[in-house]
């Protein structure tokens, strides 16, 4: 594939995986966000890795009567298996710090800015009370939007990339959607790769 990691700026200076720069964002009393730029220095290895090595797929999503591909290409690591080293040096230590195992990891490769993922929830919230979804972007920056699940304006505005982190908590995943809108133009490719626990808090 045609995409690099290396082609991206560096991100700023960080001690690796270290939570020193995390700022939490009350989203109301129930939800938060918390941010830690530059969380994975090393972000455009990782790009490169997982760009080689993860097991790509192209989805599709049956709309109305019609199968339509998804805009992007999300690779799963479901927990099947043990958790590839480079995914492990990520979940250790989000579950020392969160009190829970992240077990699960799906990755999304939006290509370029027509690649998107529509307004929603993730799924988890079905399966468990406020599960945290922590999410680490690489590769060029693109928008990450929240608004209230009710409906309503959008309230946040993020922009992360570079190894940037962001850990959803609290009653987010019920309460909140967000969204990766298309943009006109992205000069390079972004890779979330998102991280969920399948067992509530010990
Ligand atoms: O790419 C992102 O940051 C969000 C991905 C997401 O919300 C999802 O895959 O459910």
């Amino acid at each position: 594939m045609a995409w690099q990691g290396s082609l991206f700026d560096p991100a700023p200076a960080a001690a690796r995986l270290c939570f020193d720069l995390l700022e939490r964002d009350h989203l109301d009393e129930r939800s938060w966000l918390d941010v830690v730029p530059g969380w994975v220095p090393d972000h455009a290895e990782l790009f490169d890795w997982l760009l080689q090595h993860a097991p790509w797929e192209q989805r599709t999503r049956r709309m109305w009567d019609k199968e339509v591909l998804e805009p992007r290409l999300v690779a799963s690591f479901d927990g099947g298996g043990a958790l590839p080293r480079q995914m492990l040096e990520l979940t250790e230590p989000l579950s020392a710090r969160y009190g829970v195992v992240f077990d699960s990891c799906l990755v999304n490769l939006y290509r370029d800015g027509s690649d998107a993922v529509a307004w929603h929830a993730d799924t988890v919230r079905k399966r468990l009370r406020d599960p945290l979804v922590a999410t680490v972007s690489l590769g060029m920056r693109r928008p990450f939007l929240l608004r209230p699940a009710a409906g309503g304006p959008v309230a946040r505005r993020y922009a992360p990339g570079q190894g940037d982190l962001i850990v959803m908590g609290g009653a987010c995943q019920h309460d909140w959607h967000h969204t990766v809108p298309r943009v006109r133009t992205a000069t390079g490719a972004r890779m979330s790769v998102t991280l969920r626990h399948s067992a509530p808090p010990a």
